[in-house]
């Protein structure tokens, strides 16, 4: 059984775009994905094709209409989990990501402007997720990262190292860092326990950096992870005044 997914967009030639090449362009190839992007306008009903109409409220932009919106998710197969791609989303996760890449596939709307009509969301059951504290100029883009990261874990599409226990954000800390030869190179070496061919030790130094690192580059993942607290740099001036 093959992934579907279905991307409802303005830009339908954003697609398969990168999915095309390498990997998930060849797992696409091997039928072990399907896509289909399909343009919002054509559920337009006007002569001007309208996608978006003025925000309610005043502001600035255009907002897309739920009722166009409405006519396109529901021309997607039945079945497949609904997700939209907005700055104002769930963060996606691995673990979101590990449970979509085992489903049927899924049906992605991606939004333009300023956003979509917000009725939409409970109307069609659909999941607003976002990819990160950052805003892009539409969803295409994030969508494009959601099957990215669903399609290389599809049965056959990546082997062993996809296999997935010694990745990032698996174990709940970072992945240790790697290295190859040459050993020496602009006068750094390669860690001489990684040299040493001492399993046990190669082990715990890997996890020892993995602990580090992500200590350093992510707090956050390192308290969930039941770390000791790290100092924020506001966490002096807000300490002292309390
Ligand atoms: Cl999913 N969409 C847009 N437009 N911006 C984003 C995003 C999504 N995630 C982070 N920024």
């Amino acid at each position: 059984m093959s992934f579907a997914a279905t991307i409802l967009t303005l830009y339908p030639e954003m697609f398969p775009g990168p999915l095309g090449l390498s990997l998930a362009g060849r797992a696409l190839e091997q039928g072990r994905w399907s896509l289909d992007a399909v343009q919002i306008r054509d559920f337009a009903t006007d002569r001007h094709r309208t996608v978006d109409d003025t925000p309610a409220g005043g502001g600035a932009g255009m907002v897309m209409r739920a009722d166009v919106l409405a006519r396109a998710v529901d021309s997607a197969p039945a079945g497949l989990p609904r997700i939209a791609m907005t700055p104002r989303g769930s963060p996606l996760t691995q673990t979101r990501v590990r449970d979509l890449a085992a489903g049927p596939g899924v049906a992605i709307l991606c939004g333009r402007f300023e956003g979509f009509d917000e009725r939409i969301f409970e109307a069609r059951d659909i999941e607003p997720v976002s990819i990160g504290d950052y805003v892009l100029s539409g969803g295409e883009t994030a969508a494009l990262v959601l099957l990215d990261a669903c399609i290389r874990l599809l049965p056959g599409v990546m082997g062993a190292a996809s296999s997935g226990d010694d990745e990032s954000f698996e174990a709940g800390l970072l992945e240790y860092p790697q290295y190859t030869r040459p050993v020496e190179w602009e006068g750094r070496t390669i860690p001489e326990v990684l040299r040493s061919g001492d399993h046990a030790r190669i082990a715990a130094w890997r996890h020892a950096r993995a602990a580090a690192d992500t200590r350093l580059r992510r707090p956050d993942l390192w308290e969930r992870y039941g770390g000791d607290p790290v100092q924020s740099p506001s966490g002096a001036r807000r300490d002292s005044k309390e």
